[in-house]
């Protein structure tokens, strides 16, 4: 792939083919003497509260410094303070593309270190206004104690980040209030949420940034229809997040309407209004500023130039050692921790839709891989599931562990000599060596080869502060990616095809077959025709 305007592509970099050449004789984590307590010890990066421990993973100090020299070379930091001073980023050069900047941090940067560049300031003087906007709003509900019950009406990342986040902290919930979440399409999740809630107590806020997703337009007549079958008028239960000037920008319908900018992109846009007026309305609005402060913390950690200080940069470089030099194409990211039981659903979004790409910034077709498949379900129940074929199977897996010192509800008990937390973390531990140092036996049934390169990071308690930090590490470890394979991390024409035939199939459906239909596209009336041989 030859360099276009004198930039170097990402396999043309010299920190790449030093780190090519060190990756032909990888650390051998199985050997005696290296996985030690030592190395444990010094491997391991602390900031804000969080340790990042990745003695596991398959790095020498020279491959760490080869990994930094990356970054330098990749001007990481850089990229990053460009980005959170709201320069145009999202963009491909020379071809027709989003254009726009990229400011999520933004809605979080109006605390300590307001942010010094005008489009980040003018950007987070909005995002304070949707705030204090919102805190007015929510205090008359709880003068007037009109709602019990909220639903979210979204979809991808109006929906998976803002529910993830709202599951990790139940146990700071407003015991006064409850939240639910319709997001897919298929008629049966709305009819579920709604059987059993008092719509008169209810609102609905529905969360679109274009005002035209077909899923959450559709969910919303569908549940509207469901309030005036109650005899309810839906425009005094209704709320709207979306963008100015958008189809959804009608007050006239709503009880209240919050806004988000073109500036945040739907999977990085939990902090907005998109996930603040459930967040607030579920968790109380000071948990909602906890969440805030938390990934505002660690957005200024993403801004520090070395790489054992940088968390999320630090987390990036060791996740491009192991998909571009060890060559291993997945990442599973299991947190110890029920609480984050759909975290790693809204990761494998905010992860997968940034980085599963396949031209760099300047349009041109890669030469090196780029974001992996990530899953992952909580530890320990994952491993009386797959964990079978982490330690044996013949795909290497390398993981992400994230645990925490401290439950959330602090109700534990002795058993045997210790507490649950203990078992849970005691499980942590044991997995991150056994996946390392394997196991060496004569019978090949019982023998572990060991090398799954693994990470964990650890914080005390998962508080509304610290999921705020936790959220803002992944952001920004996704971002480091990008920026370093100098990929648009912003945009995601992947998922255009497809809506596209959608509407084909959906013009076949709404005619009824019609023939000018039909030849429109013939592969998708094929497809209706198999649900006429179903008995
Ligand atoms: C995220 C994507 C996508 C988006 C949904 C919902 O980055 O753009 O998941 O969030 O398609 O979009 P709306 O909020 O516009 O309905």
């Amino acid at each position: 792939m030859a360099a276009k305007k004198g930039l170097k592509t990402f396999t043309e970099l010299d920190a790449y083919k030093q780190l090519k050449i060190l990756s032909k004789n990888p650390l051998d984590l199985t050997k005696e003497d290296v996985l030690t307590p030592e190395r444990i010890q010094n491997m391991s990066a602390s900031a804000l509260n969080f340790q990042l421990l990745y003695g596991s993973e398959r790095v020498t100090e020279e491959v760490l410094e080869a990994l930094e020299a990356l970054g330098r070379e990749t001007c990481a930091v850089t990229k990053m303070k460009s980005c959170q001073a709201g320069d145009v980023i999202n963009k491909i050069e020379g071809f027709e593309s989003e254009d726009r900047q990229v400011l999520h941090t933004a809605m979080r940067d109006f605390f300590d270190h307001p942010q010094v560049s005008k489009p980040a300031l003018e950007a987070a003087k909005l995002a304070k206004t949707e705030c204090d906007k919102l805190d007015d709003f929510l205090k008359k509900l709880d003068d007037n104690n009109l709602f019990t019950d909220l639903i979210q009406v979204g979809i991808g990342g109006s929906d998976l980040g803002p529910r993830a986040l709202y599951l990790a902290l139940q146990a700071y919930k407003r015991k006064d209030r409850r939240v639910h979440f319709i997001s897919n399409v298929d008629p049966d999740d709305a009819a579920c949420v709604l059987k059993d809630l008092d719509l008169s107590k209810t609102a609905v806020v529905v969360v679109s940034k274009s005002g035209t997703t077909l899923e959450t337009l559709t969910n919303e007549a569908l549940v509207r229809s469901y309030f005036v079958k109650a005899g309810l008028d839906p425009n005094k239960h209704f709320i709207a997040v979306t963008g100015k000037g958008s189809p959804m920008d009608d007050p006239s319908r709503y009880l209240s309407s919050f806004y988000i900018w073109d500036y945040i992109g739907g999977r990085y846009s939990v902090t907005s209004m998109v996930g603040g007026v459930m967040l607030a309305f579920g968790l109380g609005f000071d948990n909602y500023y906890e969440i805030l402060r938390g990934a505002h913390a660690m957005d200024q950690n993403a801004l520090q130039t070395r790489m054992r200080d940088n968390l999320p940069l630090l987390a990036a470089l060791l996740g491009i050692w192991n998909r571009n030099f060890l060559g291993h194409a997945t990442l599973a990211i299991i947190p110890y921790s029920q609480a984050l039981v759909r975290f790693t659903a809204h990761l494998q979004q905010c992860d997968m839709e940034s980085n599963g790409k396949h031209v760099d910034k300047l349009g041109q077709l890669v030469n090196f891989e780029t974001g992996p498949i990530v899953w992952g379900e909580p530890g320990t129940n994952g491993q009386h599931s797959f964990y079978q074929m982490i330690h044996q199977g013949t795909t290497i897996v390398p993981l992400e562990f994230v645990g925490f010192k401290e439950s959330q509800y602090g109700q534990d008990l002795l058993v045997q000599g210790t507490t649950c937390q203990q078992k849970l973390l005691s499980n942590l531990f044991a997995q991150s060596i056994a996946l390392a140092i394997g196991q060496k036996s004569d019978n090949p049934n019982k023998q572990f080869l060991g090398n799954r390169p693994n990470r964990i990071l650890l914080a005390e308690k998962l508080t509304p502060f610290t999921m705020g930090q936790l959220l803002s590490f992944y952001e920004n470890k996704v971002a480091f990616q990008g920026f370093i394979w100098n990929i648009n991390s912003f945009d995601q024409e992947g998922v255009q095809l497809g809506k596209v035939l959608a509407n084909k199939i959906l013009a076949i459906f709404a005619s009824q077959n019609s023939r000018a239909s039909v030849e429109a596209f013939p592969a998708g009336a094929a497809l209706i025709h198999a649900l006429d041989k179903l008995k």
